[in-house]
């Protein structure tokens, strides 16, 4: 037992019994649609490790290059002694650029869905970092959420990368921000964002030559097939992730390539053939659009970092 790592402890209700609603509420319909919050599970986790070692996803590679390059700059603005509290934690390899910057940080606190896969990257880390006071949590942070105060609370810093905020709606984001800023309490959060760009770049991000987020997307179908005993046929949907240029959105599909009937809980759903099930949104900003965001949040935006081909940016926000 990791003498510096705290128990796994749930802040909000499990995300097993909601994905079951989810999935019978979006397949009624119509559009229909699953949220892509239930892409990760353990199997969509691991998939989404993989897609971001693509050639063709340079998102994962060009933020890390910038959390590398200002590591130093980043640390100072955060502090000393702080909180720093990642939503939506994932493998929790971003996170240790910070962590071996940060001057002497008071407590990492990873928040993440997956609680199976929380708990394998977190016992890892734990062996990694041994002074640093770890404490995952497994909610669902696109949930109003109350992060409970550790036994001597200090100032807290939030991280979070990957463009994650670009899968909500605007106007879901901006919530989100909102949200953020108040389980901070007051502290500043790092947040990392994916630009607009040629369309073509964006486009083959999302359909890589290796079908990497053709399974990602299919983990879906697989998962509900696996935890609510649904009968999806993977083979007779395909992958589909166009780039709407006017709503600066990567969206993706599954579209039923048969007349097809899938049954779940007794219930039986019919899909045409070349009918969309929707999965999921990825917004691009520009980084004025996105600081025009963080201020409607209540935020101030105080330095942003991007790479020379202004591919990805990484944004420090300071409560208001
Ligand atoms: C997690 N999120 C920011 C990814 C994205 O790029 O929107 C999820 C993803 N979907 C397909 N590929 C990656």
């Amino acid at each position: 037992m990791d003498t510096n790592l705290a128990r796994l402890q749930r802040i909000t209700p499990t995300e097993a019994d909601s994905f079951a609603d989810t999935v019978l509420d979006g397949l009624a319909r119509s559009p229909k649609e699953i949220a892509c919050k239930y892409f990760y599970d353990e199997a969509g986790s691991r998939l989404f490790d993989q897609i971001c070692e693509l050639p063709e996803y340079y998102q994962t590679r060009t933020e890390v290059a910038l959390l590398k390059r200002h590591a130093g700059e980043i640390a100072a603005l955060m502090g000393s002694g702080v909180e720093i509290v990642e939503f939506g934690a994932g493998s929790l390899r971003k996170v240790r650029i910070l962590l071996d910057a940060a001057h002497n940080p008071r407590a990492y606190t990873p928040l993440d869905i997956s609680g199976d896969y929380l708990s394998d990257v977190v016992r890892v880390l734990a062996a990694d970092y041994p002074a640093l006071t770890l404490r995952p949590l497994v909610g669902d942070f696109t949930r109003p959420l109350e992060i409970p105060a550790l036994s001597t609370p200090s100032r807290r810093a939030g991280f979070f990368p990957g463009s994650t905020i670009g899968n909500f709606k605007p106007d879901a984001a901006m919530a989100l921000l909102r949200r953020m800023r108040s389980n901070l309490n007051g502290g500043g959060l790092l947040v990392g964002v994916d630009l607009v760009k040629d369309p073509v770049r964006l486009h083959a991000a999302y359909n890589d030559a290796a079908g990497v987020t053709a399974l990602f997307n299919k983990n879906l179908l697989a998962r509900a097939n696996r935890e609510l005993g649904a009968d999806f046929d993977l083979d007779a949907f395909a992958h589909y992730a166009p780039y709407n240029a006017a709503a600066h959105r990567i969206e993706m599909y599954l579209v039923s390539l048969k007349r097809q009937t899938v049954t779940l809980a007794g219930r039986h759903f019919e899909f045409a053939q070349g009918e969309p099930l929707h999965t999921e949104d990825s917004h691009k900003y520009t980084i004025e659009s996105f600081r025009e965001m963080a201020c409607r949040a209540g935020f101030s935006p105080r330095a942003v970092w991007t790479d020379e081909d202004r591919l990805f940016s990484m944004h420090w926000l300071e409560s208001r």
